[in-house]
């Protein structure tokens, strides 16, 4: 008997499951088909245990910190490799297992074999797709793509193992020669087109996806042109005196830069035409608002505000600010008629997200607002197109984007990173950050040098009244504060410094509107997020 070739099976695996990706990114551009890599590691990030998860993302997060990568940056992108990767092995396993059974004559490679393969690699993989399949186009088209597919890919495998594993008797040792020939002949040209085809496809696709990008940018600016929200500018602090030390982070995010942080590989896609915010549960008269109606019917609401993310640590980019646009959750909920007994509101998303807001918290905040544009435009897709929700004081993960469903109910339910762990109230956490010691920036004050020292404090909605920097062992200073956009986004402090040589530490710390100090002891961001005092050194 020839002896199995698991290496040669994981070489064919690697070949064709690569191809299998190329064509299926191909098709996700040409006409929205799923792409299943990322499927299934939403699914497998889903259903693993919330510490699995986490220890994943902090392990990711430490690695690009011990590499010098920005997070803010790159999250997306790692998590898109590590899905391809995941895909990959997954194939590259199966066929192994496949060839090694061919080659031990536990299985004939041909076309009820190849079938079967198909469909056992396939099915399980469908089926995710279809449970995570709010947003697949027609799931008609995409579940018959899917099955023509893997069937294919089975079938190729077991063609490619008839033609490397001939079944039969063992042949004489010319022949033998002979078809070793063949097989590596075999192999080349194989290798050769499905890398060519695999090229062609993933250029293909990528020239498609820079299109839609365009497109897709200008479409909502063009939208935004249609008056849904008042230009944020000029910003109300515009003729502040005090001015951030060159250095500081903008203190209004442009959007492009604001943090993402969202559960799926992808963002989601929502149909802003046909959507509408379907209001249900114990409401006298369910509502079914969609787009225009919002814009229309209620009077707009705008806010500077600053998002922060929960599993941001200390200091962190995860923290953006600008300017938000929507109507006041209240109204909405006055039109529906909560009905007596009713305790919360659950919110559903596209994307699988969801998360459980108090009745009371909007009761007692009319500034709580589904949100609809930021930045005088309709949202971005990433940022949660067509509607989010605004609740002051708490951390991102409160406050869902694509939101699909709110159901008025008496039942408390956890909120998908509750569920995993995180904290129920989610209330922000008073941070303080140096962003730069401008030490080529001096200040010549008479026969003095002072060093500028600047950055950002930030207490949700509770405002900071003072913020102090501390250097070396020295005394802790007060520094100016400048007049913030809002009540509820960060203040831009700065500080400065009587110069003197060598390094120095610098530490700040900060209060908030009730004179209420930081928390000083260093805390991880899970599960209530990250507290303690942020330090900087800089040599003069
Ligand atoms: N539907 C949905 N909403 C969501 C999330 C998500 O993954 N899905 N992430 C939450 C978290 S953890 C944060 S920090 C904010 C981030 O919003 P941004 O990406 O617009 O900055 O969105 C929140 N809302
Ligand atoms: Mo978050």
């Amino acid at each position: 008997m020839r002896t199995a070739r698991p290496g040669t099976g994981a070489l064919i695996g690697v070949l064709f499951t690569v191809l299998l990706m190329s064509i299926m990114y191909l098709a996700d551009q040409l006409a929205g088909l799923p792409f299943v890599p990322f499927l299934l590691f939403d699914w497998v990030t889903r259903v693993l245990p919330g510490p699995v998860v986490t220890f994943g993302i902090d392990t990711m997060i430490t690695l690009f910190r011990l590499l010098g990568i920005s997070v803010t940056d790159n999250a997306k992108l790692a998590e898109q490799v590590i899905a391809v990767i995941q895909f990959l092995i997954l194939g590259v396993v199966i066929s192994a297992l496949f060839f090694a059974l061919v080659g031990r004559r536990k299985l004939p490679p041909d076309r009820t074999t190849g079938l079967v393969l198909g469909a056992l690699f396939g099915l399980p993989l469908i089926g995710i797709t279809i449970a995570l399949s709010q947003n697949i186009g027609n799931p008609l088209v995409s579940l018959l793509w899917l099955v023509v597919i893997f069937l294919g890919w089975g079938l190729a495998e077991s063609w490619s193992a008839a033609h490397l594993l001939p079944a039969g008797e063992q042949p004489a040792t010319a022949e033998r020669a002979v078809e070793h020939l063949d097989r590596r002949r075999f192999l080349i040209r194989l290798g050769a087109s499905t890398a060519t085809i695999t090229v062609a496809s993933t250029g293909l696709g990528a020239v498609l996806a820079r299109n839609e990008q365009r497109r897709r940018a200008a479409a909502t600016e063009e939208m935004g042109h249609t008056g849904v929200a008042a230009d944020p500018r000029p910003f109300p602090n515009a003729d502040a005196e005090v001015m951030p030390v060159p250095g500081t982070r903008p203190e209004y995010t442009p959007l492009k830069d604001h943090y993402k942080v969202f559960i799926r590989a992808e963002p989601t896609v929502i149909d802003g035409s046909t959507w509408t915010l379907p209001i249900t549960g114990m409401v006298d008269n369910p509502l079914q608002l969609s787009l225009e109606d919002l814009q229309n019917n209620y009077e707009p609401m705008n806010q500077y505000v600053t998002l922060r993310c929960i599993s941001g640590r200390i200091p962190t980019g995860l923290i953006s600010t600008t300017y938000w646009t929507g109507v006041s959750v209240q109204r909405v909920l006055a039109d529906a008629g909560v009905q007596a007994g009713a305790q919360y509101l659950h919110i559903t998303s596209g994307d699988g997200y969801y998360e459980t807001v108090d009745l009371d918290l909007i009761n007692a905040d009319e500034r709580i607002m589904f949100c609809y544009a930021w930045d005088g435009n309709l949202l971005p897709v990433d940022h949660g197109f067509p509607l989010r929700i605004w609740i002051p004081d708490v951390y991102g993960m409160k406050q869902p984007k694509w939101i699909t469903g709110v159901e008025v109910s008496s039942e408390y339910t956890p909120g998908y990173w509750v569920e995993r762990g995180w904290s129920r109230e989610a209330q922000v956490k008073m941070t303080s950050v140096i962003d730069t010691v401008a030490v080529d920036t001096l200040i010549e004050q008479g026969d003095r040098r002072l060093v500028p020292v600047g950055g950002i404090a930030y207490s949700g909605a509770r405002g900071i009244s003072k913020v102090e920097v501390q250097v070396d062992d020295g005394p802790w200073e007060e520094a100016q504060l400048r007049p913030p956009l809002s009540g509820t986004t960060w203040v831009i402090w700065r500080y400065a410094w009587p110069f003197a040589e060598g390094r120095h530490t610098f530490a700040v710390r900060a209060y908030d509107g009730d004179g209420t100090l930081q928390i000083t002891e260093e805390s991880p961001p899970r599960p209530d997020g990250a507290t303690g005092i942020h330090n900087e050194q800089a040599t003069l």
